[in-house]
C-alpha cells in the first residue's frame, strides 16, 4: 500500500514535469505574438499606474567626466582611451539608503537605474564579461545589489534600464547608426551578443537581486531594422520574473510582450522631441525627463527646472493617463547634487498635499488642454488648473451630474453651473508660486 501510494505519486511528480518542461520550451521557443499577460503582469501594471512617479537614475564610468553619458560616442574616444575610466571610478560616498530614501521622501514609487547604458559597462557584478563595476573599478563592490536590498527594505520597487545598444562589445556588429571607429574588428557574433551576452546579463538581473519590477530597455533604434530576438529575450524575462515590466524605448508602436509604452522627454502622442511616435497604445504609459537638461552627471550643465515646472510636468502627465519618470544624474564619488535634492523635496512635499489627486487616479474625463488637465478616481475628477488667469474657466460637457466643487488645498466651496454644454468654474485667484490650483469635482 506504502509502495503503491509512492510510485503513484512519482508517475504523478514524472507527468507533471514533464508537462512543465514542455510549457515552457514551447513558451520559449514561441514568438510573444500571442503575448497573454500573466495575472502577476497584469496586476503588476495596475500597481505601476497607481505609482505615477518613479526616480530615474543615470549613473555610471561616464560620471568621471561629468560630461552626459554619452560622452564616449562624443569625444569619439577609442576603447583604450575608454577603458582607463573605470580606474577612476570609486564611489566611497554612495549610500543605498540615501539614494531610496530621497526617492520616497519626493513622493516616488519606484526607481529606474541604469544596470549598464550605451558604454557597455555593467553597473552590476556579472560573469558574463569583466567589463562591470567590481572587477574594472577600485570600488570593487555592487552598487545594484546595495540598491536592490535597500529599496525592498523601505518598500520602493526597482526597474533596470538596460542598453541594448552597446559602443564597447565587438559582438555588437554590424554596428548601428551611432558607431565610430573606437579600434573594434571588423567582424563579431551577433547571435552571441544577443543569446549569450544580454541575455546572460538579463538572467543575472533577474535572479540576483529579488524581485525586479521591470527592465527598461533602450538603443534598439540604433539599428532598427536588426533581428534582435525580442521574442526570446522577453520570454526569458517574463519566464524568470512574470511580474516584471518590459518597457522599451525604442519610440514604436508597442511590440508584443511589452507592458508599459515610454515617450523620451515628450507627454504621451506628442512628438516635440522628434523622435517619438504619435501612436499612444492601451498599454500603460510613462514619460520620462530630465530634472536639468541632462541624463547622467554633467558638471556645466546648471539648467534646473523649478519645482513648481517639475510638479506642472508631474501633473500633465498624470492628466495624459501616464507616469513621470524623473531623473538625476548622481556623481561619481555617489552623492547626489544638491541642486537635485532640495527640488526633489519640495515636490514631495507638494505630494503631500496632493498626492490624493495623483496616486491612483487615471486620466479624466476632459481633453488635456493649454489651460491643464483632469485626472480622476471613483466618483472624484480632479480638475488641475495649470495655466489660466481669468476669474471663469469653461469646461467642456461631463457626462454625468456633479454635485460639489471643492478646492482640494481647503475644503472650500469653489461656484459652478453645470449646462449641457459644459461646467463653469468660478477660481480662486492663484497663490504666488502655486503650481496647480486643483478643484475637486464629485459626480
Ligand atoms: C536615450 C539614451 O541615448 C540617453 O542616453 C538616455 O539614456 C535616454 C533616457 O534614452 O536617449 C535617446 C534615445 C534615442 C534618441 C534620442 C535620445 N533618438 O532616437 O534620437
Amino acid at each position: 500500500m506504502e509502495v503503491e501510494r509512492v510510485s503513484r505519486a512519482q508517475r504523478w511528480t514524472a507527468a507533471a514535469f514533464f508537462c512543465f518542461s514542455f510549457v515552457i520550451s514551447g513558451f520559449l521557443a514561441q514568438a510573444q505574438s500571442d503575448y497573454q499577460p500573466s495575472p502577476d503582469n497584469l496586476k503588476a501594471r495596475q500597481w505601476f499606474q497607481d505609482a505615477k512617479f518613479g526616480l530615474f537614475i543615470h549613473w555610471g564610468v561616464y560620471s568621471v567626466l561629468g560630461d552626459g553619458e554619452w560622452v564616449f560616442h562624443n569625444r569619439k574616444l577609442t576603447l583604450d582611451e575608454y577603458n582607463q575610466l573605470p580606474k577612476f571610478f570609486d564611489p566611497e560616498k554612495f549610500d543605498a539608503k540615501t539614494w531610496v530614501a530621497l526617492a520616497k521622501a519626493a513622493g516616488m514609487k519606484y526607481i529606474t537605474i541604469t544596470s549598464r547604458h550605451h558604454d557597455g559597462f555593467a553597473m552590476f557584478d556579472s560573469k558574463v564579461s569583466d567589463w562591470n563595476i567590481v572587477k574594472r573599478t577600485p570600488y570593487g563592490k555592487d552598487p545594484l545589489k546595495m540598491l536592490a536590498d535597500e529599496a525592498h527594505r523601505q518598500g520602493i520597487k526597482l526597474f533596470f534600464y538596460y542598453s541594448q545598444l552597446d559602443w564597447h562589445n565587438p559582438d555588437y556588429y554590424p554596428r548601428g547608426a551611432t558607431s565610430w571607429d573606437n579600434g573594434r574588428p571588423n567582424h563579431g557574433d551577433w547571435n552571441a551578443y544577443l543569446d549569450d551576452y544580454m541575455d546572460g546579463q538579463l538572467r543575472e538581473l533577474l535572479t540576483n537581486y529579488g524581485p525586479i519590477a521591470g527592465i527598461w530597455f533602450d538603443g534598439m533604434w540604433d539599428k532598427p531594422d536588426a533581428d534582435w530576438h525580442l521574442a526570446k529575450t522577453y520570454a526569458l524575462i517574463h519566464q524568470l520574473q512574470p511580474a516584471a515590466l518590459i518597457i522599451p524605448n525604442h519610440h514604436q508602436t508597442p511590440k508584443p510582450g511589452e507592458d508599459v509604452q515610454t515617450f523620451e522627454r515628450d507627454l504621451p502622442g506628442q512628438n516635440t522631441a522628434g523622435f517619438n511616435t504619435k501612436v499612444v497604445s492601451q498599454l500603460p504609459l510613462e514619460e520620462c525627463n530630465t530634472l536639468n537638461d541632462s541624463w547622467g552627471f554633467t558638471i556645466a550643465d546648471n539648467h534646473y527646472k523649478s519645482p513648481e515646472e517639475v510638479e506642472q510636468m508631474l501633473v500633465r502627465a498624470a492628466g495624459n493617463n501616464a507616469n513621470l519618470l524623473l531623473n538625476i544624474g548622481p556623481m561619481p564619488n555617489g552623492e547626489i547634487q544638491e541642486e537635485f535634492v532640495t527640488r526633489l523635496h519640495a515636490v514631495g512635499e507638494w505630494l503631500s498635499r496632493y498626492g490624493e489627486s495623483i496616486y491612483g487616479t487615471r486620466g479624466g474625463p476632459i481633453a488635456p488642454a493649454d489651460w491643464g488637465v483632469t485626472t480622476q478616481k471613483t466618483d472624484k475628477i480632479y480638475v488641475h488648473v495649470l495655466h489660466w488667469n481669468a476669474k471663469l474657466l469653461a469646461l467642456p460637457a461631463i457626462s454625468s451630474t456633479i454635485h460639489s466643487a471643492k478646492l482640494l488645498s481647503d475644503g472650500s466651496n469653489v461656484d459652478f453651473s453645470q449646462r449641457e454644454d459644459g461646467v463653469v468654474l468660478t477660481l480662486p485667484d492663484a497663490k504666488p508660486a502655486e503650481a496647480d490650483r486643483v478643484v475637486v469635482l464629485m459626480r
